[in-house]
């Protein structure tokens, strides 16, 4: 992964372009990586990713947690790519097969992908907890170096840190509305992913700053 400037992810999961524009607008001296998903790209299309990438230089992870049979994941990572995405969030549970799709589609594009090793919700305790280890040590065994990972259970995001080592590169939401605490997380993850408490707020470049100056 790219270095993140403080370490700070923008989660953009607003449904208007334009809004997300003036969003952008607002932070981009403070963030050089943003994160876009289903809300906007199913409300304004694939090319939002191109516009906020292109005119603010930001690195653009595309958050689809991708979750089908490897042929589907190659096809939805294939347009994602080409649509300027740097990096795709995929989900580990559906096994090697349709990780290792979306793995050599970004091969082949230069780019890269995260693996979703464990959730910030409290929902992901039913199912996904219990299997997070092995998925985490699945994308190892796949030579996968970046991980998503929640702020939410610190313990988890701990040991998830722990099976990666150093080398890995591990991005956390799930700070601030959802409950975690951002310096905390810092001692384990190497950004933060945040959404609400900046798009949200009155000022959002205040409230990026007062993130900043809390870490
Ligand atoms: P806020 O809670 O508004 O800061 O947004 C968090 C963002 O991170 C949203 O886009 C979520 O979809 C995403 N997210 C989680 O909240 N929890 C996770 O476990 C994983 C993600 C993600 O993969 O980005």
């Amino acid at each position: 992964m790219k270095k993140v400037k403080n370490d700070i992810i923008l989660s953009v999961d607003l449904m208007d372009i334009l809004k997300s524009y003036e969003l952008c607008e607002a932070t981009y001296n403070h963030i050089n990586t943003i994160k876009v998903g289903y809300p906007l790209t199913l409300s304004e299309g694939l090319k939002s990713i191109e516009i906020l990438k292109k005119n603010f230089d930001f690195n653009v992870i595309c958050d689809y947690k991708l979750a089908d049979i490897p042929i589907t994941n190659e096809k939805i990572a294939k347009l994602t790519y080409e649509n300027g995405a740097d990096y795709l969030i995929v989900h580990g549970f559906l096994g090697a097969d349709s990780v290792k799709a979306c793995l050599d589609v970004a091969e082949q594009h230069n780019k890269d992908i995260f693996l979703l090793s464990e959730m910030s919700h409290p929902g992901a305790d039913m199912f996904l907890k219990s299997a997070s280890e092995k998925i985490t040590k699945m994308g190892l065994n796949l030579g996968i170096k970046n991980y998503v990972a929640p702020s939410t259970k610190i313990d988890r995001l701990s040991k998830i840190r722990e099976l990666v080592g150093e080398d890995s590169f591990i991005i956390s939401p799930g700070v601030g509305i959802q409950g975690g605490d951002p310096k905390e997380t810092l001692k384990y993850a190497d950004a933060l992913i945040v959404g609400r408490s900046i798009y949200e707020a009155p000022d959002p470049e205040m409230a990026i700053k007062n993130i900043i100056k809390s870490l």
